[in-house]
Order: structure tokens, then sequence, then C-alpha cells
């Protein structure tokens, strides 16, 4: 007798050659259309589900938890962060969760530097100016930006991709410094030449840079408050692609304007998808729409860590990405 396949909802739309993976090992329902599930039919998937495959789109909370199901055993989480889940809750009800970490490192710590250049040298305002038909030619004092090379990084939350960022902000010429709840290993340290700072107060009082590149959770939220914004340097720059809760968004945004702070370069946002109406008028503020892991070979090496995650879990193995709150 064949043994019936778990049901494994997923609530957007994947690869497709994952999706396909997704059809033959599993009894697959898919969300072929993207549009994203309201509250309503998560309640409805939960309640159904074997197991579930959210993404940061999806708010997991303890509401919808409490209607799942006792057949939803897991949460294969697609993406590294699961501030979107309510891990505790989770936790509580027996329902393991994994995330898709490594995967995504190189290419978000690529954007991560991509902003931090984008910002320095006015890249989008520069296009911006061509496509305006605002662009009268060459002048020696003519957009003006910053010279990245010499000047100091600080990397708020040294994990993998604080830990790529600082081995290209090495090439870059940038000497990197960095806040973490714990000092990373001194080989590490001496691997990437960097600073540590027990204080991220001083350290955002000392740098040209900072990068914000730790989990949102509890802890976090806010972390770049009014009063430590207002420490930074007003030359100094802003860049994040880690999540739009660490920052006071508003307070942010009316540095910016009056130039407190010099620029910033985001890549997520407080209440996504929704933007602050004052940051889009900024010329000083460089903004992308969540695209940090957004490459071909990274949505697919994530889906497989999905599915292998899945696989193992339903057959009776620990996944290899479970999630373990308190390492977040
Ligand atoms: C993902 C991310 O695209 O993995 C993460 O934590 O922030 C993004 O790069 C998204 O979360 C997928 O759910």
């Amino acid at each position: 007798m064949t043994k019936k396949k778990p049901l494994v909802i997923v609530t957007r739309k994947l690869p497709e050659a994952i999706e396909t993976r997704m059809m033959e090992l599993f009894d697959a329902r898919l969300n072929i259309d993207d549009v994203p599930m309201s509250k309503a039919e998560l309640i409805e998937a939960v309640k159904q589900a074997d197991v579930l495959v959210p993404t940061v789109t999806d708010r997991i909370d303890s509401a919808v938890l409490a209607h799942a199901g006792p057949n939803l055993r897991l949460i294969a989480n697609f993406g590294t962060g699961v501030d979107h889940v309510d891990l505790q809750t989770a936790r509580s009800r027996g329902i393991t969760v994994t995330n898709t970490p490594d995967v995504l490192t190189e290419d978000t710590a690529d954007m991560t530097m991509a902003l931090i250049l984008a910002v320095s040298r006015r890249v989008a305002e520069g296009e911006r100016m061509i496509r305006s038909g605002e662009w009268t030619g060459w002048a020696p004092t003519s957009m003006l930006g910053h010279r990245i090379w010499g000047k100091r990084l600080g990397i708020v939350g040294m994990g993998r991709i604080g830990r790529a960022l600082a081995r290209r902000a090495k090439g870059f010429g940038l000497s990197v410094h960095y806040h973490n709840r714990r000092r990373v290993h001194p080989d590490t340290e001496a691997e990437l030449d960097a600073t540590w700072w027990e204080s991220l107060d001083q350290m955002l009082a000392h740098v040209d840079v900072v990068s914000v590149n730790c989990p949102h959770t509890p802890a976090t939220y806010h972390l770049l408050s009014a009063r430590r914004l207002k420490l930074m340097q007003p030359h100094a720059i802003l860049v994040n692609t880690a999540r739009g809760e660490i920052v006071d968004e508003p307070a942010l945004t009316r540095m910016l304007a009056d130039r407190e702070i010099a620029g910033a370069g985001l890549d997520v946002f407080e209440h996504e998808p929704a933007v602050n109406p004052k940051l889009l008028e900024l010329q000083n503020a460089v903004l992308l729409p969540h695209m940090g892991s957004a490459t071909i070979e990274g949505r697919v090496d994530m889906g497989e860590k999905v599915l292998i995650n899945i696989k193992t879990f339903v057959d009776g193995h620990t996944p290899p990405d479970r999630v373990i709150e308190g390492l977040l």
C-alpha cells in the first residue's frame, strides 16, 4: 500500500522547477496566480495542511495559528527571516519551523554593497536626471558624491550576511567595524580585519556608513531608534537590507529631510509594501522593493532548501534548517 502524500500548501508562486518537484514529492496545493493570501485564507490553509510553506508576505501570527489543525506539524518558510511567524505559539503547538539560510547570503551582501555605492555616488539620482531630460552635459562640479575608499563601515549584526558584506567592503577599501551581541571568533575578526564595538552607540558615532544586517526579533525592533540615529555623523549614510522594523522609519525620514543624516539606501520598510510618502520625495534616499535576495539562482536554491526541509521532516528526521528561537 502506498503511503498518503502530505498536503503541502504553498502561499505564493515559486520558481517552476521547485513547483514541479513539489508536485512530484507531495500533495502540493500551489498558488499559481500569486495573489497573496488573506487572513481568512491563511486560517483555512493552517486548518487543512500537513505542511505550510509561507513567505515574508504572510503573517502567521497567534490568531492564525490558533486555528491550526492537528495535522499541521511543519511550517517550512521560503526565506531566512522568520519574524512573520509567531515562533513561540508554533513551539507551544508542537509545530516545527524551518527557514532557508546561507543560500541568499552572497546576493544580499551584493545588494547591500550596491546600495552603499548607489547612495554615496548618487547613482539613482544620476539615472533620474538622464531620464528626465535634465542633463545638460558634464561639469566639474556636477553630481558630486563621496568616495567610499578609506571610509569606515559599521555593520550592525555580524552574522552570515554581515560577514559576506565585510569581505566585499574590504575590497572597496572600507575599514570594517561591527557591533554584534557576541564578539565573533578571533580568526574571523582577523580574516575580515574587523573591529568589534561592544557599544552600538559608540560605533554609530564613529563610522561613515552604517549597514543593518541583523534579524528582526523583539530585541532588535527599532534598535536604530531616533536617539541612536541622532548619534550618527551628519555626513554618514545608513543602509538597510535586513528588516524595516529595525529602524525607526519616521525618525529616519525626518533626519534625511533635515540632512541630519546624509543619505539612506533602503531595501526594506517598516510597513511593506507601504512606503512612507515623505521618503519618496527625498533625493538622498535610494529605495528598492525588497529585492536583496532576488536572483533566479537564489530563489531556486531557497526552493530546494524548502523541499529538503519538508522531505527530511516527513521522513521522520530533524530538518537541516530547523529554526531555534534563542539562536536568532
Ligand atoms: C526573501 C528575506 O526574499 O529571506 C529573507 O529573510 O528577507 C528575503 O530576501 C523573503 O523573505 C522570502 O520570504
